[in-house]
């Protein structure tokens, strides 16, 4: 049995308040969904085996350009974080795993392990850091990372990788999640070509060192920290990446990371195509980079990404089996309630996904009825499967209503008594 930091006596008397309701809602969704015959038990099941990773970095405060305004019990260090990372699992039961970015999270490689079984967890893909200076490190970022023009910062950033894949593999990662803040602010500032034939060879020494049953995900952005071109800009970078380095590299899709209005779906469903889709940093936004809540601006959007991912499930496309990982900064939430929700919305999406009559879809495809097509995706997307979500976590433990069992248990309030306050500071999404 793992440890627990919420009481079961608080998430036992919170679920017993709801569990009424709960089983009336879910007969009543499961008798209409048996009207469109869906079993309601087998999507429940699905949901309940559907996981995604939480980032170490995602517990903690982020800010903006600005400033940084640290909520009440602000985890210290990575162990502080490993345990918010444990509540939101068991509360969830939907994140069983933690993503770690080196060298934030720097600590002896056993005690990380020891400080995650605790709690049942373990680690998902690691994440290296060559957009930031580390303290006493000889070479500085601030013109590029792997892509730079000095051999010599680009050799100590092809390290760093290294020693990441290092660390991984003590604590039982699979992967390795690259993105670099290489670009640059002004027209001729560099080479459009050197720069990625640079950035290509220093991915081969790292590629090199890989181990055999690891990954390797690459991640495109097209904008920020760089504001005129940034060296890995957009998926089709991102796919010669992947193409050039050989079967263990994929790319990596952020929801922010691309021009407003890009169609999303599309550049998953090509991914999936040519079997190089690595895996997805979930968040949501309005503008750019905004790395809000997953599913708090455009529900749909991450509906229809999912649509294509469940498809490939189905059909059981070669090479599929995408990473999930959320990657937001949390300024005026908890950030625990804010991973809890979009790991929760994901599984909405999910589901909803696995609603969608794909039979009846492919027909009206064919017969190219735009309309019923279009609304085959909207009746899956309008159903209402919160009762369906609620149940998965039930049956495995966790909160029936995360977000209120969390409250009651006063979890923040606890841990504000132990961590001493942070003060409010300068910018930087930390
Ligand atoms: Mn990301």
């Amino acid at each position: 049995m793992s440890d627990t930091l919420i009481s079961a006596d608080v998430l036992g008397s919170d679920n017993k308040k709801r569990e009424a309701a709960l089983t009336s809602d879910y007969a009543h969704l499961g008798e209409q969904l048996s009207r469109r015959g869906i079993d309601i038990d087998a999507i429940r099941d699905k949901v309940a085996a559907f996981h995604v990773a939480v980032p170490s970095w995602g517990v903690g405060t982020g800010g903006t350009r600005f400033a940084r305004f640290p909520g009440a019990g602000e985890p210290r260090d990575i162990f502080d974080k490993i345990e918010d990372c444990a509540v939101i699992n068991e509360l969830t039961r939907a994140t069983p795993t933690v993503s770690l970015h080196i060298p934030w999270d720097k600590a002896d490689p056993n005690r990380l392990k020891q400080a995650a079984s605790r709690f049942g967890l373990s680690f998902d893909a690691m994440n290296s850091n060559t957009f930031s200076d580390a303290k006493g490190q000889a070479n500085s970022y601030k013109f590029g990372s792997l892509s730079h023009a000095d051999k010599g910062t680009r050799a100590q950033a092809v390290e760093h990788n290294l020693e990441c894949i290092e660390i991984g593999e003590t604590i039982g990662s699979k992967a390795l999640t690259v993105w670099i803040g290489d670009g640059t602010n002004f027209p001729g500032q560099a080479d459009f070509t050197k720069s990625f034939e640079r950035y290509l060879d220093a991915m081969r020494e790292i590629y090199a060192a890989l181990p055999a049953d690891w990954k390797l995900f690459t991640e495109h952005k097209m904008y920020e920290p760089a504001f005129y071109s940034t060296v890995v800009q957009d998926w089709g970078t991102n796919y010669m990446i992947a193409k050039e380095l050989g079967d263990k590299a994929y790319c990596l899709v952020d929801l922010g990371h691309h021009a407003p209005n890009v169609n999303i779906e599309m550049i998953v469903a090509r991914l999936i195509q040519f079997e190089k889709l690595g895996g997805f940093h979930f968040n949501d936004s309005k503008y750019g980079d905004d790395d809000l809540d997953a599913g708090s601006i455009d529900p749909f959007r991450l509906f229809l990404v999912f649509n294509e991912l469940v498809d490939a499930e189905l059909r059981r496309a070669k090479g599929f089996a995408p990473a999930h990982m959320l990657d937001q900064s949390h300024n005026v939430t908890d950030p625990i309630e804010s991973l809890m929700r979009s790991a929760n919305e994901i599984r909405r999406c999910y589901a909803m996904a696995l609603l969608v009559d794909r039979k009846a879809l492919a027909a009206y495809q064919d017969d190219n009825d735009a309309l019923m097509a279009s609304e085959t995706l909207k009746t899956a997307f309008r159903t209402d499967v919160e009762p369906i979500l609620a149940m998965a976590r039930l049956k495995d433990n966790g909160a029936i209503d995360p977000i209120g069992a969390y409250r009651a248990a006063g979890y923040r309030q606890k841990v504000a008594l132990d961590r001493p306050a942070v003060e409010s500071g300068g910018g930087g999404i930390v």
